[in-house]
């Protein structure tokens, strides 16, 4: 098979085409901060080891599309030391047990360069896939993505990460208004909130595919 062959996925609200050579894997904040305890996440209040489990499964994905020789993105939320890219409606929004920019116990809440904005080390990126720092939930918000995915030829996303009803739907929306054919991966992206997520993942593929498609990586795993 080469990367040039137009493959068709079983998914929803129908089949899913794409051709590896253009398709980026999208892997949106799978980061110590959303998925280990002591950061973000869990300063929110949240039970961060829903999240956890995904990891195996975002493991197989990401192994099958770099050994298909796949464009990889690993994006990462945080903001600058200075918090000059953290608006304040962000900053004071609720009442978490930790700011962002406080110390916690993997260093200063959300900020680059922390260990708690460092990627899981199960999904680590190797050298030459993109990583892209975002300050917002979508990753095309005050990024470059955009122009690097145009730059690489890349049309259509297959998309995992968390959390589904933040990160990932906005980046879904974001890539959706810029033309790209987005895929969701049903079970390599997880919520806080089960409810979000099953909801979400109706959005995404309600209405003839209105933000994108849906699939478990099954079926991209046996395509690949
Ligand atoms: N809180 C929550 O569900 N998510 C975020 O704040 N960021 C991401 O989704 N990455």
């Amino acid at each position: 098979m080469t990367t040039r062959h137009t493959l068709q996925l079983a998914a929803l609200p129908f089949a899913f085409g794409f051709q590896v050579a253009s398709t980026a894997l999208v892997i949106i904040d799978m980061q110590r901060d959303f998925v280990e305890p002591g950061g973000f996440g869990e300063t929110l209040g949240n039970d961060v080891s829903q999240l956890a489990r995904i990891v195996p499964t975002c493991q197989v994905v990401l192994h099958a599309w770099r050994a298909a020789g796949g464009v990889v993105v690993h994006t990462r939320e945080g903001h600058l030391g200075d918090l000059s890219d953290c608006p304040p409606a962000k900053l004071n929004r609720g009442q978490p047990t930790l700011r962002i920019g406080d110390v916690g116990p993997m260093g200063r809440i959300l900020i680059r360069g922390e260990p708690g904005h460092q990627i899981i080390a199960e999904l680590a990126p190797l050298a030459g896939e993109i990583i892209i720092d975002k300050p917002g939930k979508g990753a095309f918000y005050a990024t470059s993505l955009h122009t690097m995915l145009q730059q690489a030829g890349i049309t259509h996303l297959i998309v995992m990460g968390v959390t589904t009803e933040v990160c990932v739907q906005s980046t879904l929306r974001e890539a959706n208004d810029r033309g790209y054919d987005c895929l969701l991966l049903t079970d390599c992206t997880n919520s806080y909130f089960p409810q979000f997520k099953a909801a979400a993942l109706a959005m995404v593929h309600a209405q003839g595919g209105i933000v994108g498609w849906t699939a478990a990586s099954g079926g991209l795993l046996a395509l690949l």
